[in-house]
């Protein structure tokens, strides 16, 4: 089924993606219905979807009698939807066609009714998408080309394809749920970052979460990381470049005496810079990865190697991603709110010699104890915060009980609560960090992270090996304390910056 005009299609989904989904089948001629657990019967008047012609129906209507499968050509899923979801199951078990929104994007953008096919970029993996597709639009953009960063970054990419002027590189974050709903997707060049375990509740399996992001090794060049096990081993379609920290051979890109070379599209002995790993930023091993990454991508449909260099030396990262928020002395107080698994987490401490680290929230079923072992020796302290801080607590008193670590919490009262979970140095802690107290402005969560901070930075100080920062990494969600990872984030640099003697930092 391609022809879209007069097809009656069910979009599941009344989120971002299934209202751009909506927007644009209207555009196309579709009769579109649109389903959601949250509508509730009737629906209000008013939304500007049904001013085009819609139907709003809520779920629960739409399970209650299969009639409708008879009377639908397509369904169109949002990313949230499991192959598990009852609709998705009802839409299975009758033959309907199945596609996602980015399924949707590729056949319209590949159809020609959005003038010719946009330059597809497909950036995948358990982290550092978003980091990745932001430097390389940047890049696109610095050799004079439209770019567009889209995808589960936020802006969908059925929007970026409708933008005037015209967008000709979608530089596309997709995550694996809207990777699995777009096996169609054959991009110019993908990488596959890294994959971690995330997200198995949505995909039943570490298998079925891998092979989704094959998806983005389908098209014409496929890079892979090397330095992740699984991410090497993946097969590739097309051309296979591959990406290390360590010195590259032919077909890789790599890290030479302090410089990011490339070895697989210069194909000279030895290789091309292409600029300084010190000028990337995030510093450390988990930005120059993204940096790698995105110059792989970027060289593959031919930018120029000068505008990877120039758009990399001025690469910022967005905020709660390993942003410097403030400075005491030699330490840096570093948002990375966005570390909201444990893979995250583990990646970002490893950008640096030593921290303190500030964790916790909800860790969403996920196991903390490879990255305690892993990541033991770079410890200076942890200070756990929410829901599931005594699941961290417990990681470390198995792995690395050396680690000095409080919890800080709320108590019924709502005062602020620290406890000793380790004995080692936490013993010398001021009296005034433990005891029992309310903190800023009567929110409790701010009140905790106040605290947390301040116990961080005391920890920073009195480690003898100088820790060289105090890292906000959650490993977990935010949702049992905040309205999300960024008031998380913001909360800590609030904190940071109201230390004694701290300076502000930002850009
Ligand atoms: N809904 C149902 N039934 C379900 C699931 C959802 O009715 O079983 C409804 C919800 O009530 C809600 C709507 O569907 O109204 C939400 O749809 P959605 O969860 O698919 O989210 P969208 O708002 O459409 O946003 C999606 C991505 N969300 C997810 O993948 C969960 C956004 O990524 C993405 O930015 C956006 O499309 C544009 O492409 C967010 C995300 O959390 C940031 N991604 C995950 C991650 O990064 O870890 C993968």
């Amino acid at each position: 089924m391609t022809r879209l005009s007069g097809a009656s299609v069910l979009v599941a989904g009344a989120g971002t993606a299934g209202r751009s989904a909506a927007r644009h089948l209207l555009d196309a001629g579709a009769e579109v219905t649109i389903a959601d657990t949250r509508f509730a019967d009737p629906i209000p008047p008013g939304d500007d979807l049904v001013a085009r012609g819609a139907r709003l129906v809520s779920m629960a209507v739409i399970l209650d009698d299969d009639a409708w499968t008879s009377s639908t050509d397509l369904v169109v899923v949002s990313p949230g939807f499991a192959p598990t979801n009852p609709l998705v199951e009802r839409a299975q078990q009758a033959g309907l066609p199945i596609w996602g929104e980015v399924e949707l994007a590729w056949r319209l953008d590949r159809s020609g009714r959005y003038g010719p096919p946009r330059t597809w970029l497909v950036v995948t993996g358990t982290n550092g998408k978003t980091t990745t597709v932001s430097m390389l639009a940047e890049i696109v953009t610095a050799a004079g080309r439209s770019a567009a960063a889209c995808g589960n970054i936020g802006l969908p990419i059925l929007d970026a394809m409708g933008q005037t002027p015209r967008v000709d590189v979608l530089c596309a974050e997709l995550s694996s749920f809207q990777l699995h709903w777009a096996p169609s997707v054959t991009p110019d060049a993908g990488v596959v970052l890294n994959v971690a375990e995330d997200h198995l509740d949505w995909h039943g399996s570490f298998e079925a979460y891998t092979a989704a992001k094959t998806v983005a090794l389908h098209g014409t060049v496929g890079v892979v990381g090397l330095d992740d096990a699984v991410a090497a081993g993946l097969p590739v379609v097309g051309r296979r470049i591959g990406f290390t920290q360590a010195m590259p051979v032919a077909g890789q890109l790599g890290v030479v005496d302090g410089d990011l070379v490339d070895r697989a599209f210069d194909t000279s002995d030895a290789g091309r810079r292409i600029v300084e790993a010190a000028a990337i930023h995030p510093p450390g091993p988990s930005g120059i990865a993204d940096a790698l990454a995105a110059a792989a991508l970027a060289l593959a449909v031919d930018i120029a190697p000068d505008a990877v260099a120039t758009a990399l030396r001025g690469f910022r990262p967005a905020a709660h991603r390993g942003e410097i928020v403030a400075r005491v002395d030699d330490v840096a107080y570093i948002d990375d709110s966005k570390a909201t698994n444990p893979h995250a987490a583990q990646a970002a401490i490893g950008g640096h010699r030593r921290v303190v680290l500030v964790a916790g929230g909800l860790l969403k079923g996920a196991e903390v104890d490879d990255l305690v072992r892993d990541t033991r020796s770079r410890l200076a302290g942890v200070v756990a915060i929410g829901r599931d801080r005594d699941l961290i607590v417990d990681a470390i008193a198995r792995h690395a009980p050396e680690v000095p670590t409080v919890t800080v919490f709320t108590g019924d009262d709502g005062r602020v609560i620290v406890q000793r979970a380790t004995t080692t140095a936490v013993d010398e802690l001021p009296a005034e960090l433990m005891d029992a107290g309310p903190g800023s402005a009567g929110d409790p969560a701010l009140a905790v992270m106040d605290r947390a901070v301040a116990l961080a930075a005391h920890l920073a100080v009195v480690d003898p090996d100088r820790p060289d920062a105090v890292l906000l990494a959650p490993a977990a969600a935010s949702l049992d304390m905040f309205a999300g990872y960024g008031q998380r984030g913001d909360a800590f640099a609030a904190a940071a910056r109201a230390l004694p003697g701290a300076a502000g930092v930002s850009g």
